[in-house]
């Protein structure tokens, strides 16, 4: 098994599993975090594995708690550029030539559940949990991420899901979508291990070529250059905002958030 201090990578039969590994910030996404989870993918995918399983340590309680806040600029940058760490993992993910799939154990916030529906399948434990934070924290989310959540879970639930910011559980995660299967925490590392067997026997051609169909098919939302540039100034006000900087201040300083909308 191979370890950068931040996950640890590993091959059995033909199946990559990348292992979270910062217990001690929860799993939070950090950009060195991220940047590993791209050098790994990109390791695999020279391996020429079938499958992918990413996951945390067994029997975690969080299994990510999402982007690192105390990386959130606060100069008035686009948190989530198409050129930051968690927008390039996310891609990374879409376009690894094999399904990738998130065995989830514990409660997954913010860009890590981003990550997770980003996957092609999600295994769940009974005691998982999904929140999509932007709205706790003010960040203005952008439309690819809120797209994968469209493509998930269809509107009214992403909409749910964005505009409380609370937790679900693994009944609402199967309701919605989330999670294709939820399985006991003692049989959920052997059923998502049997499911990336199941694909590893079938054709990697076949597969690598419908997965990429799926990811063009889903994302073939065409805008207007108007369009994507009135989305992009609406966000930068948010992201230049007071609201902005209270969300993370409040954070850090472990105290509610005091919204005023400006
Ligand atoms: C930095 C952290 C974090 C963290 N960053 O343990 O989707 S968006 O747009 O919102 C995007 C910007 C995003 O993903 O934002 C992050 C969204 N994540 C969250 O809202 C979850 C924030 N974390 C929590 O609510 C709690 O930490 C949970 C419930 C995950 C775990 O609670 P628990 O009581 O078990 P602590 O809160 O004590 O966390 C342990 C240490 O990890 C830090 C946290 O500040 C603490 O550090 P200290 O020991 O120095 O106090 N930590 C946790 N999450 N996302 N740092």
């Amino acid at each position: 098994m191979e370890t950068s201090n931040l996950i640890l990578t590993e091959v059995k039969n033909q199946t990559g599993i990348i292992t979270l590994n910062n217990p001690e910030k929860k799993n939070a996404l950090t950009s060195a975090m991220l940047n590993q989870i791209i050098l790994s993918l990109q390791d695999l995918e020279k391996e020429k594995v079938r499958a992918v399983i990413i996951r945390a340590e067994k029997g975690v309680n969080v299994w990510s708690a999402g982007h690192d806040i105390d990386e959130l600029p606060l100069n008035g940058i686009d948190p989530l550029g198409q050129e930051k760490p968690l927008e390039r993992a996310l891609n990374a993910i879409q376009v690894f030539p094999a399904p990738v799939i998130a065995m989830v154990e514990g409660s997954v916030w913010g860009g890590a559940c981003d990550m997770a529906i980003t996957c092609d399948m999600v295994i769940g434990s009974p005691d998982c949990t999904f929140a999509i934070t932007p709205a706790k924290i003010g960040v203005p989310y952008n439309a690819s991420g809120i797209l994968h959540f469209i493509n998930r879970l269809g509107l009214s639930h992403a909409k749910e899901m964005f505009f409380t910011g609370a937790p679900i559980d693994s009944e609402a995660a199967l309701h919605f979508g989330i999670v294709n299967h939820i399985v006991e925490n003692d049989k959920i590392e052997e059923f998502t291990f049997k499911l990336a067997e199941k694909i590893s026997h079938n054709s990697p051609l076949s597969i690598n070529v419908i997965k990429e169909q799926f990811r063009i098919l889903t994302n073939a939302h065409p805008i207007t250059p108007n369009a994507f540039e009135h989305i992009e100034s609406l966000r930068r006000k948010v992201y230049c905002s007071d609201d902005y900087k209270e969300g993370i201040n409040s954070f850090k300083e472990k105290r509610r958030p005091d919204f005023k909308g400006k």
